[in-house]
């Protein structure tokens, strides 16, 4: 089997939720129109590996003259290929589009072997609890603008049967943010809303000081929380190493570092964190996100996976000992999750009442694309 070809298909849809300065996700105030994008890598005997993302321009420069004419079961080679290029690529070929092949790859392998590929992985659940990730707090009356509003809002979530919750506080651009105090309220009022078994997770503004991420994680372990992620600037390893040895509550990370399973590791000879944490957009695909799963595997280390969507679903269910969670949303009460966007016919992380995620057992990733959306809804 050659690859042909790689196509993106760039489309109108709509989404629900606006980006703030900063990059944070909140409620759109209505559904509003957008564009998002399908790579398509093609083969000479039909069979196409499908994920969202990637950019036409340099698919077409960078990628493409790459990958023409190789066997699209060589994902190691490619994958080490696509690494090595990145090299001097660093503005243009970035993680997340290295991501975007290798995801699409393995769908390819699974639809060409009429298998899940949490199942060409090696298999270990079809199905894994999640835990409800708020967007980061607003200042909207009724949404997450006060710690009551969080707490009203876990226990909504513990109502519709998840067992954990994680809060991403406030950050700027709001004003009055950060604000250590307001973040230890915020989950003082989650953890008297919801009772003392629920597993609660802060994910708070990500570049406090030593001190002020210190007094939070030990606020947090008065509160019985589960771990403290991402607090200060990752940048800054030695930072993460001195809060983990004053810390009792464990410290996860990192999530946004740059350099893949290579950091990763790094953190983990370093005892940098008590949790390792990646997902497939912060490595470039799944094949590393697998290198890191193991690597955690091999060191006695959790490995928390950061985001949902296919392809961190199916490393869940191809991990065992160090995953323990599905991070679902990112949610809020103004935000209907539970409705796919119109290029979609479902959503990948349906929740049970049991408040697990089940996988699809469909060959390939599972996305579950409306081609006639897509279709119909074009953008040169
Ligand atoms: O919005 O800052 C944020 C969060 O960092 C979010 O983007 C990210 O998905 C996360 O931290 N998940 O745990
Ligand atoms: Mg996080």
């Amino acid at each position: 089997m050659k690859i042909t070809d790689i196509t993106i298909d760039r489309f109108k849809t709509t989404s629900r939720t606006v980006a703030d300065a900063d990059g944070h996700g909140h409620p759109a105030p209505e559904p509003y129109e957008t564009t998002s994008s399908v790579m398509r890598i093609h083969t000479d005997e039909g069979v196409e590996g499908v994920t969202v993302g990637g950019n036409a321009a340099l698919v077409e420069s960078i990628v493409k003259p790459l990958l023409i004419g190789r066997d699209p079961f060589y994902r190691e080679q490619i994958w080490h290929l696509l690494n090595e290029r990145q090299r001097l690529h660093k503005g243009t070929l970035s993680d997340k589009l290295i991501c975007a092949v290798d995801l699409a790859l393995w769908d390819l392998a699974g639809k060409a072997t009429h298998q899940p590929v949490y199942k060409l992985l090696g298999a270990t659940r079809s199905k894994v609890p999640a835990y409800a990730s708020t967007m980061c707090g607003d200042e909207l009356p009724g949404g997450l603008s006060t710690p009551e509003e969080y707490g009203a809002f876990a226990k909504a979530c513990q109502d519709k049967g998840y067992s954990a919750f994680k809060l991403h506080t406030w950050q700027p651009p709001i004003e009055w943010a950060p604000d250590p105090k307001m973040d230890v309220a915020a989950c003082a009022a989650v953890r008297d809303a919801v009772g003392p078994d629920m597993r609660l997770m802060l994910d708070p503004f990500h570049f406090y000081d030593r001190q002020d991420a210190c007094w939070i994680g030990r606020e947090l372990e008065k509160l019985d929380y589960y771990w403290i992620e991402e607090p200060m600037d990752e940048q800054s390893m030695s930072s993460y190493k001195w809060l983990t040895d004053q810390l009792l509550i464990p410290v996860v990370g990192p999530e946004t570092m740059e350099g893949k399973h290579f950091t990763r590791a790094e953190w983990i000879v370093q005892n940098a964190a008590d949790i390792s944490r990646a997902g497939v957009g912060d490595v470039g695909g799944l094949t590393p996100l697998m290198k890191t799963i193991h690597l955690c595997e091999s060191h006695g280390v959790r490995c928390e996976i950061h985001g949902g969507g296919p392809g961190n679903l199916a490393a869940l269910c191809a991990m065992q000992i160090p995953g323990e969670y599905y991070e679902r949303g990112l949610l809020h009460p103004f935000v209907d999750y539970e409705t796919p966007p119109p290029h979609l016919h479902s959503i990948a992380d349906p929740l049970d009442d049991e408040g697990n995620v089940t996988i699809a057992d469909t060959p390939g990733l599972g996305w579950d694309f409306d081609w006639e959306w897509i279709a119909a809804h074009p953008i040169d």
